[in-house]
């Protein structure tokens, strides 16, 4: 009919937790999808539900040119496209990888005539087709391939470019997720701090989430901090004051029974930092530290 909007054809190669979240996104909203998997049973389902299964990864590639890859990481990516032909195709590699697996991605595939962008995914499967979970994919590449394709990416989750550089969406990426981990190493050890006190982890967990949230907003300190080269500026908790507060946490961890090793690398480098005479700094001095 007249109203018809013809949505963009995607082949997507890898039917794990996560392409098979993205597949079902791009086909409730109406585009037509071609899969394969390395293992065909798990494409079955999504045959039932209106994609087309490719025989082979070249069968797929042939399909269409918007080619998204979303597999376990860079080595199947390697595997999977090897017997293909990428003349001409729009790749776009959602597989988590490296920011120089990415950049040797790139340049394998413009090798064989195809464009290329690469995906950082900040989602979990969940997320995906449910815009209100704020998930998102960094994209980085070249930028005409991604305006072209803004819209179709979009449908599975929002979309973040952030540079020509093929690396780069791997590298925020990892750098977004690194922080992650951090935040649950410091959990970690709160909740092993209260593990055997008559103390609900249930009540603490509230607790815990609402004192992440509020002291987030310091990143944005950091930034300015390392963006002036004024490390003191605004600072209310200085570092001087901080390291001389250290001994509590360890003490406390001592009576609580509880092992110190994910709080005194950190507490290290703070006093590492307080050595060269930062004491009117905040933390971002631990930055300079770590970079080698
Ligand atoms: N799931 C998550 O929470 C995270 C969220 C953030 C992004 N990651 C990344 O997404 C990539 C795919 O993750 P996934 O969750 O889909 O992973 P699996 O469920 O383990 O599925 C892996 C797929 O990769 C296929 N595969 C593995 N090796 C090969 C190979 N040599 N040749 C071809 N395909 C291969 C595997 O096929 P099969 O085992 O079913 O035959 C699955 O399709 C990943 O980079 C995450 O870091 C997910």
């Amino acid at each position: 009919t007249p109203n018809t909007v013809e949505k963009t054809p995607v082949t997507l190669l890898g039917l794990g937790a996560m392409g098979t979240a993205l597949a079902r996104a791009w086909l409730a909203a109406g585009h037509p999808l071609t899969v394969w998997n390395r293992t065909p049973a798990r494409a079955e389902a999504l045959a039932a539900e209106g994609a087309r299964v490719a025989g082979s990864a070249a069968g797929a590639v042939a399909a269409n040119t918007l080619v998204v890859v979303c597999l376990l990481d860079d080595a199947s990516v390697e595997e999977a496209l090897a017997g293909t032909d990428l003349t001409g195709r729009d790749l776009v590699n959602l597989t988590t990888s490296t920011p120089a697996q990415a950049r040797a991605r790139a340049a394998w595939a413009r090798e064989r005539g195809a464009r290329y962008l690469d995906g950082g995914i900040m989602a979990v499967p969940p997320m995906i087709g449910v815009p209100e979970a704020g998930g998102y994919v960094f994209y980085s590449g070249s930028p005409e391939l991604f305006e072209r394709h803004r819209e179709t990416l979009g449908v599975p989750a929002g979309t973040t470019y952030v540079g020509e550089d093929a690396g780069f969406a791997a590298l925020h990426d990892v750098a977004l997720l690194s922080a992650m981990y951090g935040m649950f190493a410091g959990a970690a050890h709160a909740f092993a701090l209260i593990r055997k006190e008559d103390i609900d982890p249930g009540a603490l967990a509230p607790l815990l989430a609402d004192w992440l949230v509020a002291m987030a907003p310091a990143v944005h300190q950091t930034a300015d901090h390392l963006r002036s080269g004024d490390y003191t500026r605004g600072v209310v908790s200085s570092l001087a004051m901080q390291v001389a507060g250290t001994p509590t946490f360890l003490d406390t961890a001592e009576q609580q029974g509880v092992s110190p090793e994910l709080l005194s690398p950190y507490f290290e480098l703070m006093r590492r930092r307080l050595a060269e005479g930062s004491g009117e700094e905040d933390l971002t001095g631990v930055i300079d530290l770590l970079v080698r």
